[in-house]
């Protein structure tokens, strides 16, 4: 039974990924921070076959006793801070934890990996925000990088370091470079989540209105549950090798508005919608779309889930879940 340790297995894509990793025959190891992390008793509820071990991207000796006890094929780096908008405020702590902490999960998987026969494999979780002010359309692997926030910029340090230690080391290290994925577990601040959310409870009379930031900002937005495949495929190839994963496909903020709103029936969004500076970064990432014809190719991987999919998938969630909530309510 092949063995994989993933970190952020609380966020979006960690609880997407160990549910494809499970069903794929792995014995799954899920590395959570915090004395007493609020998000473990619900994970652990859908997840019963999830093995839990303690860990923070942010202590090394603590990550190598985690690689130690789970003794993983395959480890997952996608424990980061993740929000954009948050990076401004918390820039050293994103660095430490977005940046440095892939050099100390690589430390710790040297140290471990060292002392066993059969290597360790690595993915790191990159990311289209290291494109930023982009330098070409679409992006691809070989377009430069010129990252807009201080997330951007620790996830460049990662890529990079990933890079060498797979070029000093020899290790099966590599990178997907994943465009915006989005889904029913996606956290309330993202947009895409924050507008289905405010969709819901607004038809359902529990909410006025919606403030938002940039609504002219371009994405690249896909299936979070497609986007974990290839993470997968990356770590069964011959050799390692970085890849830009996206749909190649483009829509501004506008355009979900006008389709998350036509799922409750609201042709005009433009009464429900204020712009409110608060959601306003100090530098903005315009337009991203992405080039997967690399991983198209070499990895056969294909987005499945159209972006009108998307959008109603995420609405149709959130209705259901305000829904059981008021019924909770009235018990
Ligand atoms: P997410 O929902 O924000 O999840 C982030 C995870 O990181 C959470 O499980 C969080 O745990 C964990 N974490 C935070 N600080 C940590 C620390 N000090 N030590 C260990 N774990 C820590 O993010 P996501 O959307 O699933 O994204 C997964 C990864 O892909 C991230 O690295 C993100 O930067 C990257 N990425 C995401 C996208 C996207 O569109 N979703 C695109 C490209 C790249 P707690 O909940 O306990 O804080
Ligand atoms: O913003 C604009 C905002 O926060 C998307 C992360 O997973 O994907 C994500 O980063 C756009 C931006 O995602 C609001 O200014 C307008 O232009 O949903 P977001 P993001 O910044 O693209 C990348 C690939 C990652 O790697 C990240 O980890 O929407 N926007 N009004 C707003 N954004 C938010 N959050 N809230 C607003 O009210």
């Amino acid at each position: 039974m092949p063995r994989a340790l993933i970190t952020g297995v609380t966020g979006q894509d960690g609880q997407h990924l160990a549910e494809f990793l499970n069903a794929q025959g792995y014995e799954v190891y899920g590395l959570v921070k915090g004395q007493n992390n609020p998000r473990i008793g619900a994970i652990v509820d859908e997840m019963p076959w999830l093995n839990v071990v303690q860990g923070d991207l942010a202590d090394l000796s603590s990550l190598v006793t985690a690689v130690d006890q789970a003794q993983p094929d395959e480890v997952y780096n996608l424990g980061a801070v993740s929000f954009v908008a948050y990076s401004f405020t918390h820039a050293e702590l994103t660095g430490d934890i977005s940046g440095l902490g892939v050099l100390r999960m690589l430390d710790a998987i040297r140290m471990v990996g060292g002392m066993r026969d059969n290597p360790i494999r690595f993915y790191q979780a990159s990311t289209s925000e290291m494109f930023g002010e982009v330098r070409e359309v679409p992006q691809t692997e070989m377009t430069p990088f010129h990252p807009r926030s201080p997330y951007g910029c620790a996830k460049v340090f990662g890529h990079y370091i990933t890079m060498n230690y797979r070029e000093s080391y020899g290790m099966y290290a590599c990178s997907g470079i994943l465009f915006n994925h989005e889904g029913p577990r996606r956290g309330i601040e993202f947009v895409t989540r924050k507008i289905t959310n405010a969709v819901a409870r607004i038809h359902l009379g529990l909410q006025d209105g919606l403030a938002l930031g940039n609504l002219e900002a371009k994405r690249d937005w896909g299936y979070a549950g497609d986007y974990v495949k290839a993470m997968w495929l990356m770590l069964q190839q011959e050799a390692a090798e970085d890849f830009v994963i996206a749909t190649g496909e483009t829509h501004s903020i506008r355009e979900f508005l006008d389709l998350a709103f036509a799922e409750v029936g609201i042709d005009d969004w433009e009464p429900y919608v204020t712009q409110d500076p608060r959601f306003l970064r100090p530098a903005e990432v315009d337009l991203l779309i992405g080039d997967a014809t690399k991983a198209k190719e070499r990895l056969g991987w294909e987005p499945e889930v159209s972006f009108p999919q998307l959008v109603s998938m995420m609405v149709a969630n959130d209705l259901d879940l305000e829904k059981r909530k008021m019924e909770a309510n009235l018990r």
